[in-house]
């Protein structure tokens, strides 16, 4: 038979590792949700609003072409890096286009994106009230490498809004974009991809 001492310092002992385990339980689910609020900013700390990806694709007219483009709207602005094959060597007008599709070798992705009926510019260089809101500018293609390309704007958005670049097209021309007016005077489209939110 257990003595009443027993039985006190038995439910003492239980009762301690109860709340340990209690304790434990709360620490680890407190560590997985700041994980989480880890995982929802970038490196710099600005916090992840949406994210997208492009598959880009030739045209008839330079169908080896390919690649992926990853984009990340931040507090920051919207993050797009690239990464092509077989864009031949040169400058290429690259631009988002304010169609829907992709189709018809690229015509169906229409003019470029200008919510804000401005003349066309350089985006990154001469901002949004003199550059259409698609003017990325140019593309260097290397024949024999891979093409890297990167850019922020500050201003571009996935989520909802007048800039948003959701379901809209990315266009690569066989010229270079000269900055003229009305588009830049870069020729054909050789290559294109849709902007898929994830
Ligand atoms: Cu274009
Ligand atoms: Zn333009």
């Amino acid at each position: 038979m257990q003595s009443t001492r027993d039985r006190q310092s038995w439910f003492v002992k239980y009762g301690i590792l109860a709340l340990l385990i209690t304790m434990l339980i709360t620490l680890v689910s407190c560590v997985g949700s700041n994980k989480t609020t880890v995982e929802n900013r970038d490196s710099r700390g600005a916090k992840i609003l949406a994210t997208a990806q492009a598959t880009i694709a030739g045209t008839s007219l330079a169908p080896a072409i390919s690649g992926n483009i990853s984009l990340e709207e931040t507090t920051a602005g919207l993050g797009m890096r690239g990464t092509f094959e077989n864009v031949p060597a040169g400058m290429h007008g690259f631009h988002i286009h304010e169609g829907e599709s992709c189709a018809e070798e690229g015509k169906a992705a229409g003019g470029h994106f200008n919510p804000r009926g401005v003349v066309h510019g350089h985006l990154p260089s001469t901002g949004f009230e003199n550059a259409h809101a698609g003017d990325l500018g140019n593309l260097q293609g290397s024949a024999k490498a891979t093409t890297e390309w990167a850019l922020e704007i500050s201003g571009l958005t996935l989520t909802p809004g007048e800039f948003s670049v959701a379901n809209r097209p990315f266009i690569v021309h066989a010229d270079p974009d000269d900055l003229s007016q009305p588009t830049g005077n870069a020729g054909a489209r050789i290559a294109c991809g849709m902007i898929t939110l994830q």
